[in-house]
């Protein structure tokens, strides 16, 4: 009788052990393209509604930071939904026609097409009209961090 209890608490403890490890929480650092305060709110709720326990991306460094349960979710859902969002991140690149309704601001230079001449198309705040500078005073630079555009 004795051992039988014992048997029963190590099977117990066994897929109760073996539960928790198919949930495990699990940290990763994802690249995103954007630029400002506006697409972090944005790329942090997708991740988040992709479901994603915290996110917090940075636009100095483009890299999102995510927690997430992996009985949940997984990287791949997390950035399907952000590239639906309109941004690019490093397994996923948004339908051209999400990225065209982004706010002017958080048109950010996009990834850089692979297999062909890298294409880093020219922001829309860098319109000679929007910041009154040169197109070659923009080459380079990013387009509104802090507020500003083309930094020269
Ligand atoms: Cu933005």
């Amino acid at each position: 009788m004795k051992s039988l209890t014992l048997f029963s608490f190590i099977l117990f403890s066994f897929f109760g052990f073996s539960s928790a490890q198919a949930q495990t929480k699990e940290k990763t650092t994802i690249k995103v393209w954007g630029n400002c305060g506006m697409c972090k709110k944005t790329i942090e709720a997708a991740a988040k509604d992709a479901g994603a326990k915290k996110a917090n991306w940075s636009p100095e460094t483009k890299l999102l930071q995510v927690t997430y349960s992996s009985a949940k979710t997984n990287t791949d859902k997390i950035q399907q939904a952000i590239a639906q969002s309109g941004y690019d991140t490093q397994g996923f690149t948004a339908p051209d026609e999400v990225y065209n309704q982004l706010h002017g601001c958080c048109k950010y230079e996009r990834k850089a097409v692979t297999g062909n001449v890298p294409v880093t198309p020219k922001a829309s705040c860098c319109d000679k009209q929007k910041c009154g500078k040169d197109e070659a005073a923009c080459k380079g630079t990013g387009c509104c961090k802090d507020k500003h555009c083309c930094k020269s």
